[in-house]
């Protein structure tokens, strides 16, 4: 056998190999949920509201809430939002404060990011809202609920609706140059 054979067949049996792992970790795993199974998935009413609306909302939080942040303009004509009480527990369901933080790759920034897209692939609802806020050097999220905008923090999943109280630390939404933004 060259050598060109022998990398080959060494190959094939390395593949083999890594096949047969894979399908008996796929047949644990299907032992594992017959054995367990998941409680079903919580539907949580949604509640259709238009742009105009949660801009609305957005601007009483900015002005009772002594917000600097630009607003940017909405991406959606109109939004699915929760009632405060379901958002709570959607946003622990979710578990992304369960994911690992990671200096740099994975860290604040990555998590505001990750909130809106996961929460309404998950829920169907497109209310959480990215922050980039330069004055308190973090990331953070917001959440649109039916009787207002609050904090959400994806890190370790609270939610706050009353922002003029937040911690200036953290949430400190003054204005910087570049400016810090809310993106919905
Ligand atoms: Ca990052």
């Amino acid at each position: 056998m060259c050598i060109k054979e022998f990398v080959c067949a060494s190959y094939i049996e390395t593949a083999k190999f890594y096949l047969e792992e894979n399908n008996k970790l796929r047949d644990r795993i299907t032992e594992l949920e017959a054995a367990a199974p998941l409680p079903p998935k919580p539907v949580f009413p949604l509640h259709v509201r238009s742009a105009a609306w949660v801009e609305g909302v957005l601007n009483i939080m900015v002005r009772e809430g002594g917000c600097e942040l630009d607003i940017e303009p909405l991406v959606d004509e109109e939004y699915k939002v929760m009632s405060e009480a379901d958002f709570k527990v959607a946003i622990k369901y979710l578990g992304l404060h369960l994911m690992k933080y990671q200096d740099i790759y994975f860290d604040c920034d990555e998590f505001a990011e990750i909130a809106p897209a996961l929460f309404d692939l998950e829920f169907g609802a497109n209310s959480i809202a990215q922050v980039i806020d330069y004055s308190s050097g973090h990331a953070y999220n917001l959440g649109i609920v039916l009787n207002g905008a609050g904090i959400y923090e994806p890190q370790n999943a609270s939610f706050n609706l009353d922002v003029a109280g937040r911690n200036k630390n953290l949430y400190g939404m003054m204005k910087t140059k570049p400016n810090g933004y809310i993106q919905l």
